[in-house]
């Protein structure tokens, strides 16, 4: 592609984003009751963007509602509303003050569907929301135990993410893959709906950018993303306690975890793989959090086109991570295992056991994954 026609598209791209990003403010105004969804296995975009959505929107007067099927993680929890998120989808009732907080911040359980007279879903006119916003899930299935097809269907819906592989499941799709993070598209909203921003609202948008960016260190890192940033630490969010509570802080039992996953790594071809099993989380002490982030240390290897982990869950299956650093799109391999993501970013889902989930990431690798030309 010429200099110019690479300009071309980049401008056509910047007016979609700024077309999507009118269009979800636009849904986001009308709405008085918005119920924010995010997606399983939260990380800090996931959380700091529900979060930070929330804020702007409260700070127009709506009710908002928070959901997540997972409590948030170590990383997530310090955030400002983090202890009023709760687990029930956009059929349940909205809270008083969006949440079921409890004095120990313990997440509410998955207790699924608030039971209506008929019991039943709630019917469209009897709906608690008016607007059900899904932040940084790629497609319908991240948001877990939180969506039903037909309550999803019920309501006007609007979607906010950066995946490129997101399958637009919303009413209402604001998806700009050139962002760096959900919180990045989400500043932008802000300035569309003309909200300034608290430093609650702040903190949280910026814990997703240096989440996703880990640091502002991968290639989505933009000239904008830098500036959204120092945008935030101009409205109040705190860099410095967002890095340490993001990279700077983990328990012993993860990194004992990392070291594991370092000991197995082998190489396969060009591809460098590791796994992690439920017997080294338990026998170790870790949480099923403690696994996230680990797949970065692996992708530090200089030899292989791309990392990957497997992660055993407690139904037997395998989560997937995949990562490189450069000149591949992960993204067929990901789809190939059930999942998606970015093309340096991605990942999936393969039945155990531990072998035949290993053959199955070797196969969509060799597959799907060869270096650009
Ligand atoms: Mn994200």
């Amino acid at each position: 592609m010429t200099a110019a026609a690479a300009r071309a598209v980049a401008q056509a791209d910047e007016r979609a984003a700024a077309l999507a990003v009118t269009a979800a403010a636009d849904a986001l105004r009308r709405a008085e009751r918005v119920w924010i969804g995010t997606h399983v296995d939260p990380d800090g975009d996931a959380i700091g963007s529900a979060l930070g959505l929330a804020h702007i929107l409260r700070s127009l007067g709506k009710v908002v509602t928070v959901a997540c099927q997972d409590a948030p993680p170590r990383d997530g929890i310090w955030l400002p509303g983090a202890h009023d998120i709760v687990a029930s989808g956009p059929d349940g009732h909205p809270a008083a003050h969006g949440g079921h907080a409890t004095a120990h911040g313990r997440h509410p359980a998955a207790h699924g569907r608030h039971p209506t007279a008929h019991g039943g879903h709630a019917t469209a006119a009897a709906a608690p929301y008016d607007l059900a916003v899904a932040v940084d899930a790629g497609d319908a299935g991240r948001l877990g135990t939180l969506h039903a097809a037909d309550t999803w269907a019920a309501q006007p819906t609007l979607v906010i993410d950066h995946h490129v592989s997101n399958t637009g499941f919303g009413d209402v799709d604001c998806i700009v893959p050139s962002a760096s993070s959900t919180c990045e598209i989400l500043l932008a909203v802000a300035d569309a709906l003309g909200v300034p921003l608290t430093a609650e609202a702040a903190t949280c948008l910026l814990c997703g950018i240096v989440t996703d960016t880990i640091g502002f260190r991968t290639p989505s890192t933009s000239a904008a993303t830098l500036a959204s940033a120092g945008r935030l630490v101009a409205d109040g969010a705190d860099l410095a306690e967002v890095a340490h509570r993001v990279f700077l802080s983990r328990p012993l039992a993860g990194l004992r975890l990392e070291g594991r996953a370092l000991d197995r790594l082998v190489m396969d071809g060009p591809f460098a793989i590791s796994w992690l099993s439920l017997s080294d989380f338990e026998g170790l002490g870790a949480a099923p959090e403690d696994g996230r982030g680990i797949v970065q240390t692996l992708a530090t290897a200089v030899e292989p086109l791309a990392v990957a982990l497997l992660r055993e869950r407690h139904d037997g299956t395998f989560d997937v991570s995949l990562r490189a650093k450069s000149a591949v799109d992960l993204v067929p391999a990901a789809r190939a295992l059930g999942g998606g993501g970015h093309a340096l970013a991605a990942g999936g889902r393969t039945p155990g056991p531990l072998p035949a989930a290993l053959d199955a990431v070797r196969q969509a690798l060799a597959k799907h994954v060869a270096a650009a030309e």
